[in-house]
């Protein structure tokens, strides 16, 4: 396969410094040559070029802190993602989740998309509803039309991600106006209770079931949905989560889904890991969803 790799070094979107590291700590942790060892064609597009925050005020834009610059970067993985040919698979690196607001419009080509979303939290905040302002608990509600009108409208005037389309996976942090927002959304929340008890492989069957009427499948992966015990270099980490078969059990039966189109790998903070762990332990993750087998 064809793969292409983008990096967007953007840190605007968290609480906390160290995300716009995830594509440099991605790229150390050897993704592309591990991907290559599958054999896929892998091209490095390079990195969005993104505001550094020391060179600008931090503006709180509408209850949207750095949105502007947040809007900017978006829009060019946008740009840069949409151009590709579709039958390319775009691997894109963040940066921090709010990058998925520009890469799953990019990597859509316009058509129906399903959306994976594999995170501790919902990332359903509207500005209004945010209790911190920060975007990177956003991008879910923009890709599905609500919130900003710029930010909800990086994918165009008309593409947006249907609410039934999406499923969320190891969820275990959710705000108490979001929670509402998902419910009233209908978007298909798999908790980490629900991982608990009816465990992964019964969880993607039901979201392959789902998911059957879409045109292009993307994973978004949020570094924090794995337990912190695993990544530990994550901004906000929370107790509980996916453990490390979990995590490529779900890989494993997307890839051989074979239905997956695109991917991103979010929220990987080096300043707050040791020795790369968390880098390391996403970099196997994309491998598994990329066809790595045991056997
Ligand atoms: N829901 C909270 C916290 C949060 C969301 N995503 C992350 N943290 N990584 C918020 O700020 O919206
Ligand atoms: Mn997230
Ligand atoms: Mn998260």
């Amino acid at each position: 396969m064809d793969i292409s790799i983008l990096g967007i070094p953007m840190d605007l979107g968290a609480g906390r410094r160290g995300v716009d590291m995830g594509p440099g700590a991605l790229r150390n942790a050897r993704l592309n040559a591990t991907l290559r060892g599958l054999g896929h064609h892998v091209t490095d597009l390079g990195d969005v070029p993104v505001t550094i925050p020391e060179t600008i005020d931090k503006l709180e834009q509408g209850g949207l802190i750095f949105r502007d610059s947040i809007l900017d970067a978006c829009r060019e993985a946008y740009r840069r993602l949409s151009a590709l040919s579709p039958d390319t698979f775009p691997i894109s690196i963040g940066g921090d989740h709010s990058v998925s607001m520009g890469t799953v419009a990019g990597a859509s080509q316009g058509q129906r998309t399903g959306l994976i979303w594999v995170d501790a939290h919902t990332d359903y905040n509207t500005p209004g509803s945010s209790p911190s302002g920060n975007i990177h608990g956003m991008p879910v509600a923009h890709l599905t039309g609500l919130g900003d009108p710029d930010l909800s409208r990086i994918g165009g005037q008309d593409w947006r991600v249907r609410p039934e389309d999406i499923v969320m996976i190891g969820i275990r942090s959710v705000d108490a106006a979001e929670r509402d927002l998902v419910k009233e959304a209908g978007i298909k929340v798999y908790t980490m209770k629900d991982v608990d008890t009816l465990g992964i492989s019964r969880i993607t069957e039901e979201a392959m079931e789902r998911l059957s009427g879409v045109q292009r499948l993307h994973v978004s992966f949020d570094a924090d949905a794995l337990d912190p015990s695993l990544c530990p270099g994550v901004g906000t980490p929370v107790l509980g989560g996916l453990s490390y078969r979990e995590g490529h059990l779900l890989m494993e039966l997307l890839a051989e889904s074979r239905r997956v189109t695109s991917m991103d790998i979010v929220e990987v903070n080096p300043t707050l890991d040791t020795r790369n762990t968390t880098a390391d332990v996403m970099v196997g993750m994309a491998a598994s969803l990329l066809g790595q087998q045991i056997m």
